[in-house]
């Protein structure tokens, strides 16, 4: 993959000066198979849902979705103002893993571009100089680690309010909060009339667009300045917690796009799950969602393949209830899980790589897919010491917490 922009002409029209810029190739089909721009539009509706005619730019109805509808609610609280900066740094560090040797790409201006020397190539030719009250808050962003900037924002959120929000939108209770609209003002700047198919400024391509990745790693870029110079460090909990959090629900909004789910099919995030105990809980759920065998990345709570949840934003109990007796999708006759019988286990034969030699046979509503869990072509992932653990508990009767 190359790295910088890539240019994006408009069908049959090479002129240089309707040139766009978008990520390279590669990372715009990523995107798409991932219904990222989809998932990233549904981020900002479900945040208009508390205002008439908001959350109308959503294409799933995700308003419906109650119980995701976050309590702040775009531009009307610090919290959200948080949130904007906490989601689209999960977005930029996840582009950045991906794509380690390129992470250009998803790197923000070094500093607030004043002039056509500090954009690409591509858009040097339409540089016009800001208005000073914009220029001015580009100032207060590069200079946030400056005592006076700081004493502005009393917290992350008040500081992502003032970056995300609108000319005219003030924090309530807010002072001396300065001039608000740099995000917008960024966005565009660098919209291009006449070709705006992956334009910053086409609310549902614009993270096709290399800009938008320049002027949100800006603004990530002042956050974090803005975190350290408060003794804010990056591997503090609380922040994990949140970018966790915040990608939890990205992963959601991308299943409702993906499988159409219904609000009835997804649960609700901030429920607390019951403080549980027992075998399955203690020793065969921490296999299931370990970071190696990643069960849990495709079998979660929100719209899991072939029907079976083994983990995630969900109690014990409910994991075994689905399991136990239950039929499998992919393993003919077989059930998931049989109390003392793990070689008549889905589950069992699955994660052992038996399954290939367990004779399954098709059903009318259970096809045979026999290859090993997690895929992996160099056999089993589960190691021999927890397939021995999830062995010990179909066998003492596959019992779930009470
Ligand atoms: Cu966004």
């Amino acid at each position: 993959m190359k790295d910088g922009p890539a240019d994006f002409f408009p069908p049959g029209n090479n002129d240089p000066n309707i040139v766009d810029t978008t990520v390279q190739p590669e990372v715009l089909k990523w995107m798409y198979d991932h219904s990222w721009q989809d998932a990233h539009v549904e981020w900002h509706a479900i945040r208009g849902c508390s205002v008439p005619g908001g959350g109308g730019l959503s294409r799933v109805n995700i308003c419906s979705f109650t119980q995701l509808v976050p309590e702040d609610q775009n531009c009307q609280t610090a919290g959200d103002g948080y949130q904007f900066l906490v989601f689209h740094r999960h977005m930029i560090q996840a582009l950045k893993q991906l794509w380690p040797n390129h992470s250009e790409q998803f790197t923000g201006f070094p500093k607030f571009p004043t002039s056509a020397a500090d954009v690409p190539p591509q858009w040097r030719s339409a540089w016009k100089d800001w208005d000073r009250a914009a220029l001015e808050a580009g100032r207060i962003g590069d200079e946030i680690d400056k005592p006076e900037n700081l004493a502005r924002f009393p917290d992350e959120g008040t500081l992502g309010f003032w970056l995300q929000c609108n000319v005219g939108q003030m924090l309530r209770g807010s002072t001396n909060m300065p001039w608000v609209g740099l995000h917008f003002v960024l966005h565009a700047k660098w919209a291009r009339p006449g070709n705006t198919t992956h334009g910053v400024n086409n609310t549902s391509a614009n993270i096709d667009n290399y800009m938008f990745w320049k002027l949100h790693g800006w603004i990530d870029n002042v956050w974090e300045k803005y975190r350290l110079a408060k003794g804010l460090l990056p591997t503090d909990q609380k922040l994990k917690d949140d970018l966790v959090a915040q990608c939890r629900e990205m992963d959601t909004e991308i299943k409702i796009i993906q499988e159409n789910l219904d609000p009835g099919e997804v649960p609700d995030p901030n429920e607390p799950l019951p403080v549980e105990s027992g075998f399955f809980h203690e020793r065969v759920r921490p296999i299931l969602e370990s970071a190696t065998n990643l069960c849990t990345g495709c079998h979660a709570e929100v719209g899991a393949n072939a029907k079976l949840t083994l983990g995630g934003h969900v109690s014990s109990r409910k994991i075994v209830d689905g399991l136990v007796d239950k039929p499998s999708i992919g393993g003919g006759q077989f059930k998931l899980v049989v109390p003392g019988d793990p070689d008549h286990s889905w589950l069992y034969l699955k994660a052992s790589g038996r399954a290939e030699a367990a004779g399954c046979q098709p059903t009318s509503t259970a096809q045979c897919i026999s290859g090993v869990m997690p895929p992996s072509t160099g056999g089993p992932t589960v190691s021999a010491a927890q397939l021995e653990v999830l062995r010990q508990w179909i066998l003492d009767g596959a019992e779930g917490p009470p």
